[in-house]
């Protein structure tokens, strides 16, 4: 596969932007190769500017639900920028689309639309901080909650994939009060919250981590959690950026029966454009300005675009049978891959939740941060190259999610199990 208009692109933009993207991992370091510049997308195909098609399972990172260039998001958006794109101002849109997410997501009484999941989860914490008139942060490790100061300590994603600790830049006093603790590991999360309860504001969680690969709750794990948050009056926020949406339509709290106090939303709310939203009990959301004391602003905040594409995407997610038909396609589809593992006996484990996955190149079960960092990384990065020249656009990191959208036919799913397949054989060399 020719990419050489993509790699003077990617020569071009060295030149002017730091490594040449806009967020790390898609440099495409860890899997050794440059990246690819995208074009132009279609359904669950990504074109890019040489020309070439890829089945896409990175899904701009999750919002793509529908897949891409959706006819009825683009008109609504299309429709929308004749009227304007912005006016930092109240608009009606704004308001339907807050109406859509507290009747959606079983926990959120009131909502905030921001632009990032970033900001989403700092606006949160900073609302945790301010409720309860505590400091601490607890999160866990490998669980990514977007490059606010408080998270960067053992967080997931681009740091994990480039081997980042921390970052120079974030003050020893802030991450003093951000306390990570194993995932999945109830008896440590107990202990540590009991000793410090007093002092801590939060436990923010993935429900599903999807930033060290895809790393589903224990059984039990979830309940724990809200169990002894809720009698130590700590307020639980599930970072849903990922799972908002893609799990069932009120999120993984609806999947797993489980309240937190306080969500975290991005990606598919804004279906595909920039927005992030925080949500909760009125009494918590109250405390926000101008109602409360708790400062969080933003001029591009409820964008009239964002909030049309965003209404657009959860109308279609309205469909009866959507959660059913795109979660069953993904069942099946993860079964002909662990089918193919187990035959020629490669050490694949496949964690899969609806239609987010992660095949993680290990021998054993991966259940937390420690158990990833197991994964055969350099594996990961060969079998990228040789799916990347079949036409089959995964993450470029071990540590991220492959999503599955509404928009993967049979056909797309099928060629990507066969490619699968040539790809495991080479690798084994058989
Ligand atoms: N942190 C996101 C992946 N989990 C975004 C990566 C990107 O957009 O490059």
């Amino acid at each position: 596969m020719k990419r050489d208009i993509s790699e003077e692109m990617f020569r071009q933009a060295r030149k002017v932007i730091p490594g040449g993207v806009n967020s790390p991992v898609r440099a495409c370091r860890s899997v050794g190769c440059d990246p690819v510049f995208i074009k132009r997308a279609q359904g669950a195909s990504v074109f890019d500017v040489d020309d070439n098609e890829y089945i896409d399972f990175v899904s701009s990172w999750g919002p793509m639900i529908l897949g891409h260039a959706h006819p009825a998001v683009i008109r609504t958006i299309s429709a929308t920028a004749a009227g304007g794109t912005s006016f930092g101002a109240p608009t009606p849109s704004e308001v339907e689309l807050a109406a859509m997410v507290v009747e959606a997501v079983p926990s959120i009484e009131k909502v905030r639309f921001v632009n990032s999941g970033t900001e989403a989860t700092m606006s949160a914490i900073r609302l945790a901080r301010g409720y309860t008139g505590r400091n601490i942060v607890v999160k866990f490790d490998g669980c990514y909650h977007g490059h606010a100061d408080s998270f960067l300590v053992k967080a997931g994603s681009g740091l994990l994939t480039l081997g980042i600790p921390g970052s120079p830049g974030v003050p020893e006093d802030i991450v003093k009060n951000t306390l990570s603790l194993p995932y999945n590991n109830l008896e440590i999360l107990e202990s540590s919250l009991r000793q410090k309860a007093s002092n801590i504001a939060c436990v923010i969680i993935e429900p599903v981590a999807g930033n060290m690969g895809c790393v589903l709750p224990a059984p039990g794990f979830l309940e724990g959690v809200r169990r002894i948050t809720k009698e130590l009056g700590i307020i639980l926020i599930f970072d849903e950026v990922i799972t908002g949406f893609r799990l069932a339509y009120g999120g993984a709290q609806e999947y797993y029966g489980i309240l937190p106090d306080l969500t975290c939303l991005g990606k598919i709310v804004g279906g595909g454009l920039p927005v992030g939203a925080y949500g909760g009990k009125a009494e918590i959301m109250d405390c926000v300005a101008p109602d409360g004391p708790v400062y969080q602003a933003g001029t591009l905040s409820g964008n009239p675009l964002a909030m049309a594409a965003g209404i657009a995407t959860l109308k279609e997610l309205q469909r009866v049978d959507f959660y059913a038909e795109l979660n069953a396609k993904a069942a099946s589809f993860a079964e002909q891959l662990n089918g193919i593992s187990k035959s020629l006996g490669i050490d694949v484990q496949l964690n899969r939740v609806g239609s987010l996955m992660t095949g993680f190149f290990a021998g054993g079960p991966v259940y937390d941060f420690e158990s990833a960092m197991q994964a055969d990384t350099t594996r990961y990065a060969q079998h990228y190259r040789q799916m990347l020249e079949k036409g089959i656009y995964l993450a470029p990191s071990q540590f991220e999610v492959a999503f599955i959208s509404a928009a993967h036919s049979g056909k797309d799913l099928d060629k990507a199990v066969k490619m699968t397949e040539w790809s495991f054989k080479k690798l084994l060399d058989v």
